[in-house]
């Protein structure tokens, strides 16, 4: 048996920009990629949005008809569905998915995974279990979809997944599961001895690095994402990929995906420079990399933050460019404290959204006024924020 297995494709990413394309392309090289498979399974994130466009829904579900044209022995003979829910009728190679972080909508909403359930494309779990026959061998799917990191845990114990008997068994949940953590801001309530016994694989979604390890003698697969889109440092060191199971073992099969080159610097006076000296390094390659700059350091209270648009512009042919300031303003700490104190407070939430924009403007040092924003709001005026906030004068 062979099932495929990828995740995070996050279609949608960067639509209408340069790299629109990018995770489209992913997820079809990925497809391709799959073809002679029983299976395929998709650890969540396949869309970037909750509310995709209809042109980026149409795009995804155009590009999962190629798997529907494929043959495959897969069939869906058995499944553990929450009440009321009929079995699809699979077309191809089956795709069984759940919904990740990006798609999450509130119960009685339908998000992107279900709809595409409701067209025919694909089986979508959430704390259910689906049983295949492939040529007399038994495959069995359990899915767990993206739930707020804080409620995993209660979410996991109550299901309580447990393998089936004579089959092959797939735990797929999209966590962060210690020791795999995708944001500090979202504490995992899940680790790894938290996961229960008895399957042949696990396979988690959510971080876009990758890891493929032997864990309770078995398999643990960190599938990462089929797209750069927020980026760690981990990511640009291993290549995007989707992987294949035969009820054994674990295999990786890279995909071409845009080269992503990280950079770290240091705030100094001169930073500018340095930055491109840097980029005018460059050798020129198709299609054109990402570069990841990170920029460290602290800034004095009444420092203007660096504006560092015009060299992403001057270097845009060459490479897309995405400096992120990861500068610490003297007296952050202060902000902590006031988020805290504002936390307590029952303020309204214009009052709250108001003192937040305050006490974030004095930050950026841009010279704009939070009550002058809302007076730009009022009359429309988007672009002179954005400008003032960007540090652009006019
Ligand atoms: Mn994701």
């Amino acid at each position: 048996m062979r099932i495929a297995i990828f995740s995070d494709c996050h279609c949608g990413y960067a639509w209408g920009e340069e790299r629109g394309d990018d995770a489209f392309n992913g997820l079809t090289e990925a497809l391709e990629k799959s073809k002679g498979s029983d299976i395929i399974l998709i650890a969540g994130d396949l869309f970037d949005s909750r509310i995709p466009k209809p042109e980026i829904f149409a795009r995804v579900a155009r590009a999962l008809s190629a798997a529907q044209n494929q043959h495959s022995d897969a069939k869906l003979i058995d499944a553990k569905l929450k009440e009321g829910r009929e079995l699809p009728t699979l077309r191809g190679i089956p795709i069984v998915a759940i919904h990740g972080t990006h798609e999450r909508r509130s119960k009685h909403l339908i998000n992107p995974i279900q709809a595409l359930e409701h067209t025919g494309h694909l089986l979508h779990l959430h704390c259910e279990t689906a049983v295949f026959d492939i040529a007399g061998k038994k495959v069995a799917v359990h899915g767990m979809s993206g739930v707020p990191e804080r409620y995993a845990k209660e979410c996991l114990v109550g299901w309580h997944p447990r393998p089936v008997h004579g089959a092959i068994n797939i735990l797929m949940l999209h966590q962060s599961i210690e020791p795999y953590i995708y944001s500090p801001l979202e504490p995992p309530s899940l680790k790894l001895e938290d996961l229960p016994s008895g399957f042949d694989l696990y396979v988690l979604g959510h971080m876009h690095w990758s890891d493929s390890r032997r864990f309770q003698g078995t398999n643990l697969l960190v599938a990462g994402s089929t797209c750069t889109t927020s980026i760690h440092k981990i990511e640009t060191e291993q290549p995007k990929s989707v992987w294949f199971f035969d009820g054994n073992v674990v295999e990786r099969a890279s995909l071409n995906s845009r080269k992503v080159i990280w950079k770290e610097f240091t705030f100094d006076s001169d930073i500018r420079q340095k930055i491109e000296a840097e980029l005018a390094k460059l050798p020129v390659m198709q299609p054109k990399p990402i570069v990841a700059i990170k920029i460290k350091g602290t800034l004095a209270v009444n420092d203007v933050p660096p504006n560092f648009a015009d060299i992403e512009e001057r270097f845009a042919d060459k490479a897309i460019i995405n400096i992120n300031k990861a500068l610490q303003v003297e007296g952050f700490a202060d902000q902590i404290e006031l988020l805290a104190a504002l936390k307590q407070s029952k303020m309204s939430p214009e009052e709250l959204g108001m003192a937040l924009l305050a006490e974030n403007l004095k930050a950026t040092n841009c010279g704009i006024k939070a009550e002058e924003i809302f007076d730009l709001l009022v009359e429309g005026r988007t672009d002179t924020i954005f400008n003032a906030l960007m540090g652009i004068k006019q």
